[in-house]
């Protein structure tokens, strides 16, 4: 049978604002569909989005959403996880409001091991305010704001959120829409935070003057600047130079998770416990 995404949409926001050939719509069909793998209720999911063009998602899903501020994205959402541990919460953020603005909030959510679903879509620019270097930009590359070519060193978000603590990161690419929805159940389905670097195209901010007009071109490079993780562990260190691993990166069933630690807390003061003790931080699994 058909896949009924009319259920999790706002038909009436229809159409998007998306641009022609957008990563953005397919990302948001891989959620959705994960979601209903998952079984998750409408009722029990929030989507928190920031500005950007990735902002947008929250809009169009019948979801419980807030569309945030820029670069807060996860500080919001750990509000509402925090208040209702037994709801399911998912971020969306570019990868200027997840790793320039919004980074130290990324860093500390990881850090933490909260259970929040955090999609970072990846396209290298930023995207709705027409073309600034964001930290993702590579190397030589044209942007508004470096027209002579961007200077600053690439960022890798998956790598920044492993080292922050994030027990859950994967990296997928928009080509590969099957794989992308398989990483989210994975990651969905995880207890913890989990972190998705999903690379996608801006054809139209990061592509029209990086040779790269058309969403098939843009799309082209990232298939050429991605390969699965098990390949990449076979490649000599200088093969690797400037690759992407693909598919799940880590993923740890053992770090605590921070609601579950302050339930925790929460019985200290209750009187129910005496105190916390570094053995509470040993997962009995
Ligand atoms: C505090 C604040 N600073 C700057 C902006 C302007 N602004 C809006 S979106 C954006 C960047 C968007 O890029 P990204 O986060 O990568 O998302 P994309 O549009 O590519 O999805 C900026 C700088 C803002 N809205 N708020």
């Amino acid at each position: 049978m058909a896949f009924n995404y009319d259920q999790y949409l706002r038909l009436e926001k229809m159409p998007t604002l998306w641009c022609w050939g957008c990563g953005d719509g397919v990302i948001l069909k891989a959620v959705v569909r994960a979601i209903e793998t998952v079984g998750w209720k409408q009722d029990d999911v929030a989507v928190v989005s920031g500005i950007g063009c990735s902002g947008r998602f929250s809009s169009y899903v019948d979801f419980n959403t807030v569309h945030t501020t820029h670069g807060r994205t996860v500080a919001f959402a750990t509000g509402i996880k925090l208040a209702n541990p037994d709801k399911h919460v998912i971020c969306v953020a570019g990868d200027g409001d997840a790793l320039a603005i919004g980074g130290n909030h990324t860093i500390h959510a990881a850090r933490r091991n909260i259970d929040i679903n955090f999609i970072m879509i990846n396209n290298f620019i930023y995207g709705l305010t027409n073309s600034q270097t964001s930290p993702t930009t590579p190397q030589g590359m044209w942007t508004v704001s470096q027209k002579a070519g961007n200077i600053d060193p690439t960022f890798d978000g998956a790598e920044l959120a492993i080292a922050s603590g994030a027990s859950f990161v994967a990296r997928e690419t928009i080509l590969s829409p099957k794989k992308l929805e398989k990483i989210l159940v994975k990651g969905f389905e995880h207890r913890g935070f989990s972190f998705f670097d999903i690379l996608s195209n801006c054809h139209i901010n990061l592509g029209r003057k990086n040779k790269m007009a058309s969403a098939m071109e843009n799309l082209e490079w990232i298939d050429k600047i991605t390969v699965a993780k098990n390949k990449y562990e076979k490649m000599t260190e200088e093969e690797q130079l400037n690759l992407f691993p693909t598919g799940v990166l880590k993923h740890d069933e053992k770090a605590r998770e921070y609601c579950d630690m302050y339930e925790d807390i929460k019985a200290v003061h209750q009187g129910k416990r005496a105190k916390i003790t570094q053995d509470d931080f040993e997962k009995k699994i």
